[in-house]
């Protein structure tokens, strides 16, 4: 003899804690959701560009010839390798990069590059560039995001003695960089509502991957980039992607 009310009302006790299991997933669920919404609104933008060193060897690098053997102060030819191969399908070597700016490899001239020549560069391989500074238009955070939202990097000049006085993220190599005073060109990739994400040419060797997204508070990276550097007029200056 089946007991047919006692089978139902199993049935249904069971029901319950299915459904009971159930809504607390959907609770849970709402919860992630809610954490990820928090998140989301971190506002982070990264554009993704490849990374080349201003101390590169010549080498290969997943399948790509670096080379910047040929000049010492080439931080802004390596940004514009690494906007070029982010934007187009040219893959320069930092090298070729600086003759594209008319950079010369020794004597007077050799050890940085100015707007102008970055300009230059840029149009050998089909970008233009655009000079920001607080004669015109100054690059601030709310010009890098703009570019960033449209999938573009920027490349910032800052002051580098600054950002090594305030940088939490790399206490080993504050020293170095406090021993240099001048201007540095960097490539912005991301920020969020914490940080700036640059790509920094100036890491080599076993601490090239460090120069990768290298990741600066915004209040030290303002500061770097507000600071007038040696041979520079003012702050807040750079180039923009058109
Ligand atoms: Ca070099």
């Amino acid at each position: 003899m089946i007991d047919i009310a006692g089978v139902v009302a199993s049935v249904q006790e069971r029901i319950e804690t299915i459904r009971d299991a159930i809504a607390s997933i959907e609770v849970m669920m709402e919860a992630l959701q809610i954490a990820d919404d928090a998140h989301a609104s971190d506002l982070t933008m990264l554009v993704s560009v490849p990374y080349r060193s201003q101390w590169d060897t010549p080498a290969f690098v997943d399948g790509v010839a670096v080379d910047a053997d040929a000049r010492r102060g080439d931080c802004g030819p390596a940004c514009l390798a690494m906007v070029v191969a982010g934007l187009t399908d040219y893959r320069p070597t930092v090298d070729e990069c600086g003759d594209a700016c008319g950079q010369p490899r020794s004597g007077a001239g050799s050890h940085y590059t100015n707007h102008a020549q970055l300009r230059k560069g840029a149009r050998a391989y089909g970008l233009t560039l655009v000079t920001r500074s607080p004669y015109s238009t100054p690059l601030d955070f709310a010009l890098i995001e703009q570019k960033l939202s449209e999938g573009k990097p920027s490349i910032a000049l800052i002051h580098y003695g600054v950002l090594g006085d305030r940088c939490a993220l790399y206490p080993d190599i504050v020293k170095n960089q406090d021993r240099y005073r001048g201007g540095h060109w960097v490539l912005v990739v991301g920020i969020d509502t914490d940080c700036v994400y640059i790509h920094d040419p100036d890491f080599a060797g076993s601490r090239r991957g460090d120069g990768f997204m290298r990741r600066v508070y915004r209040d030290a990276f303002d500061a770097a980039l507000a600071a007038v550097a040696p041979g520079c007029t003012r702050g807040y200056q750079g180039l923009i992607v058109a």
